[in-house]
């Protein structure tokens, strides 16, 4: 069988971060959004992201999820080589529990955003939702597969109710 090319791409800094990025990966499969995973390094291997990076749009990516701890510059500099939508996922993979990534991740600067979400795997679930929600601005079946996704979660929020009724 022939494998979909990937849509989107999700990186991380280091393979102690997969267990979180794999999160992502399941909304993505949840979706039936085909994606690549790999490990690529802002700091470890710099090189190797930037290029990642500037040839993404050209292989028929169309978003960039990016996980990484400690100073989180991976996001970043992924942004900084490519107009393709990049959103961060900060780890709590230091001993600043996440906050240290959570600011390298946000605060870029004026020019290169990066949309950033929450820390650790709640974070790289969010991702993903976002990832999905900008391929279906073009894409009617996968906005109608969100709508559905979000009348199931407040159906499962709502039937909640019927345990607590007095
Ligand atoms: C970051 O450093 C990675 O994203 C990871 O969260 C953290 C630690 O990496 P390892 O030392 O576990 O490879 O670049």
């Amino acid at each position: 069988m022939e494998r979909k090319k990937a849509l989107v791409g999700i990186l991380m800094g280091s393979d102690s971060d997969l267990s979180v990025m794999e999160a992502a990966a399941e909304v993505l499969r949840e979706f039936g959004v085909p994606f690549e995973m790999a490990i690529l390094s802002a700091h470890r291997t710099p090189e190797q992201a930037a290029r990642y990076a500037a040839e993404a749009a050209e292989r028929g990516i169309k978003v960039l999820i990016a996980g990484a701890g400690w100073a989180a510059h991976l996001a970043g500099v992924l942004a900084s080589k490519t107009t393709l939508p990049v959103i961060g996922v900060p780890i709590d993979s230091s001993p600043l529990n996440g906050m240290d990534a959570l600011l390298s991740t946000v605060q870029m600067p004026p020019g290169i955003p990066v949309a950033t979400m929450a820390i650790g795997k709640g974070g790289a679930r969010n991702a993903a939702l976002f990832a999905v929600q900008i391929l279906a601005v073009a894409d009617e079946n996968l906005a109608a597969r969100l709508k559905a996704y979000k009348a199931d979660m407040a159906a499962g929020v709502l039937k909640k109710n019927e345990k607590i009724d007095p």
